[in-house]
């Protein structure tokens, strides 16, 4: 007993030092007004580090804050009931956000680019998510073309600079791979003129909508608007340059017994890169026949479906094919198409739970997909601002495989054959 207490008032002679050393927080009065300058504000809190993309740790919500100007938003839109195999994919927007947790400000330059994105000219916020039923289809497209609308009559912060920077650009984190005909409807409208899509997937997208078979397709129905079907709706809309579209990563099972599928996409203009085709080509003869169809002018819209990857890679979505490409293949074809004139873009089809296990894969691969389209509209920007100067940040250290040039330049040989065979066949 006597032991107990003895211990006990030698606790309480303890305590009263222990609450103002170790666990004391000099900052915990509160001052009476906030006297501290804006740059120390920004310097002790704008680094956090779990958001989207968004530079400064920035989140807006930018449907209901038209005070605040923006020059690239990334906008989610959690939006699944158009799929036709495993939903899910309306989680996509939270799980890449979760998965861009490690994307910040401060470790922000990429090195492929030589660039930071988030330190650069434009202002990139993370406008949070559009409200979308998941009741009824046609509302949900209507809701998400007037929200595409709404943003991109916005004036950006840096309007006019460059000078073509007359509308914000958005980046949209799906959401199934439908969420693509609203966005092409409002800039087809904003640009007020076809735009091209270069379309990485597994499938053609470019599906009639009776291609699904149902005895009840004669009733007038929503049911014509699926992640399957977008791409014909918005070739029937007029709302895609059919002269210089691309699929890339093509692997689909296609319907019945021969390429009437395909017969039907090439009415609709899209040049067709099949997954297969990177092993005849590598990654620079996919670069280069984008680049040659679509070229540097024309404003594209940039729709990648996280399928053209592996399942093996990235599992967590509705409609997995075996046999894709790699990650680091589709950032090395990102990165190797960053002259495009993107106007808009968009990661579809993450669909978290599918992933195996809790490694965020496919989410971290959709993630990387946003900060290298971000990093290519950023660099775009600055190359037609005229302050771009290439080779102005050095790398240092040794470069490896610039003995591989002569291999390369026969290579190249090899890539502008197939494209005259590529050429022939259109
Ligand atoms: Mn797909």
């Amino acid at each position: 007993m006597f032991l107990l207490s003895s211990s006990l008032s030698l606790l309480f002679a303890i305590l009263p030092f222990s609450r103002c050393s170790f666990y004391d927080n000099p900052e915990l009065e509160l001052p009476t007004e906030s006297s501290t300058p804006l740059d120390e504000l920004k310097a002790k809190w704008d680094h956090e580090v779990s958001s989207a993309s968004s530079t400064s740790g920035i989140h807006v919500k930018c449907l209901s804050a038209p005070y605040e100007p923006f020059d690239i938003g990334i906008i989610g839109a959690p939006f699944d009931t158009a799929v036709s195999y495993r939903p899910g994919a309306r989680f996509g927007p939270r799980a890449i956000r979760a998965a861009s947790a490690r994307q910040t400000t401060f470790r922000g330059f990429n090195h492929r680019a030589h660039l930071n994105p988030y330190t650069s000219w434009p202002l990139i916020l993370d406008c949070g998510d559009i409200p979308i039923t998941p009741f009824d289809n046609a509302l949900a497209l209507h809701q998400m073309t007037s929200a595409y609308l709404e943003l991109l009559a916005r004036r950006p912060l840096s309007h006019g600079n460059p000078e073509s920077h007359v509308h914000p650009k958005l980046i949209t984190l799906g959401g199934d791979h439908s969420v693509a005909l609203p966005a092409l409807r409002a800039l087809q409208k904003t640009y007020a003129q076809p735009i091209a899509v270069l379309h990485f997937d597994a499938h053609l997208d470019t599906w009639h909508p009776g291609a699904y078979p149902s005895a009840w397709a004669e009733t007038p129905t929503q049911a014509d608007f699926t992640h399957g079907t977008m791409f014909w709706i918005a070739s029937q809309e007029g709302l895609i340059n059919n002269s210089s579209s691309v699929h890339a990563g093509l692997r689909t099972r296609l319907l019945g017994n021969d390429f009437n599928d395909y017969d039907d996409d090439e009415r609709q203009g899209f040049l067709r890169i099949e997954t297969d085709d990177i092993d005849a080509v590598g990654v620079q003869g996919i670069i280069d026949l984008i680049m040659e169809r679509i070229g540097t002018e024309v404003p594209v819209y940039l729709s990648v479906d996280i399928d053209v990857l592996d399942p093996g890679i990235a599992p967590g979505t509705g409609t997995p094919e075996p046999g894709g490409w790699t990650t680091r293949e589709l950032i090395q074809i990102l990165r190797g198409i960053e002259g495009l004139n993107l106007v808009g873009g968009d990661i579809v089809e993450v669909s978290p739970a599918y992933e195996s296990g809790h490694g965020e894969s496919t989410a971290l691969a959709g993630a990387q997909v946003v900060f290298e389209i971000l990093t290519s509209m950023v660099k775009r920007g600055l190359v037609d601002r005229g302050d771009w100067i290439e080779g102005a940040i050095k790398k240092p250290g040794r470069v490896i495989g610039g003995a591989k040039k002569s291999v390369l330049g026969k290579l190249k040989q090899v890539v502008e054959k197939v494209q005259e065979v590529v050429r022939d066949e259109l």
